[in-house]
């Protein structure tokens, strides 16, 4: 039983359950494409459930069964990104993208209907993908005069292969669930009508198990495509695994104490 935390948001619904967040994109009119209210109203909603003790694992999805995300906005498109109520530019869905990446939690896009433009993107840089039979897939940057040359170039080659990525890109076909199943860029294909149930089926066998290998292998994956910033992601986990330890708590305690710290008394491992 979904509990509404919605309250504040416009353009996306919340809602949380026995230790799972599911941020909806709530747009049906426009096939959940995105202004930059709904990113900003996403990146909270995200924020709050990386900062929840009680969620494991975040659900990211659209609205009906029609769309998962149809990318940017175009009606609000302006000349150097897309327009917010004071007429300011944005290009916000990039910071959407990092923090989903380096949010410690698993990210699962659950898609039925189109996930198209920026919002392929979205579902793409999503830990994991589950598709509806319904589902398509597709960019539309260079139709539309729009390209999304970070993740969306080079993470998608790193899922689908460098000759895959480029045809998506240049040609800018529709390729259906099967498709998508096909060539790595979803994790299962389930029937319309199943999609929520078998989404929260995953979510519960990821919930079973330990939060802190979760956390390590997510980082872990991110260093082997993000570069330094991957690995900034890897190296701080371990950091925090040795603040938990004697050993690095010895430090601080010294400092603290104003004596010399005693590490003779830990094991070098071999
Ligand atoms: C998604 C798709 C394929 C759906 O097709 P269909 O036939 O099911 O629906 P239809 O009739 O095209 O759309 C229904 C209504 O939603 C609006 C449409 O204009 C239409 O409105 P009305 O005519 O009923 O008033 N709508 C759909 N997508 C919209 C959008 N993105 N912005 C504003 N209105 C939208 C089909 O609708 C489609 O191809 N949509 C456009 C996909 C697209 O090109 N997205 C932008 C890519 S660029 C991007 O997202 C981006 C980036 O590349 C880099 C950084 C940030 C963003």
């Amino acid at each position: 039983d979904w509990q509404d935390h919605s309250d504040s948001f416009q353009d996306v619904l919340y809602h949380k359950a026995e230790g799972i967040a599911k941020i909806t994109i709530n747009r049906p009119q426009v096939r959940n494409a995105f202004r930059p209210l709904t990113v900003k109203e996403m990146q909270q909603a995200l924020a709050d459930a990386r900062f929840d003790e009680n969620i494991g694992v975040i659900i990211l999805t659209g609205q009906g069964d029609l769309a998962f995300c149809s990318g940017g906005d175009q009606r609000v498109r302006g000349d150097s990104g897309y327009k917010d109520d004071q007429g300011v530019h944005h290009l916000n869905v990039l910071d959407l993208q990092k923090d989903i990446r380096s949010c410690p939690k698993p990210v699962i896009a659950m898609i039925a209907g189109y996930a198209i433009g920026g919002g392929h993107v979205l579902h793409l840089i999503c830990d994991l993908s589950i598709a509806a039979e319904n589902a398509r897939f597709g960019q539309t940057g260079p139709k539309v005069g729009s390209f999304d040359g970070g993740f969306g170039a080079s993470y998608m080659a790193s899922v689908v292969g460098q000759k895959k990525a480029r045809e998506i890109w240049f040609l800018c076909r529709q390729y259906n669930a099967q498709e998508a199943l096909d060539m790595g860029l979803v994790n299962t294909v389930v029937p319309l009508e199943q999609l929520e149930q078998e989404t929260v089926a995953w979510c519960r066998q990821i919930l079973e198990h330990s939060p802190i290998a979760l956390r390590m292998l997510k980082s872990a994956f991110n260093a082997g495509t993000d570069g330094q910033a991957g690995i900034q992601e890897l190296a701080g986990n371990s950091t925090m695994l040795f603040y938990m330890t004697e050993e690095g708590q010895e430090g601080r305690n010294a400092y603290l104490e104003k004596r010399k710290p005693d590490f003779g008394k830990f094991r070098r491992q071999p």
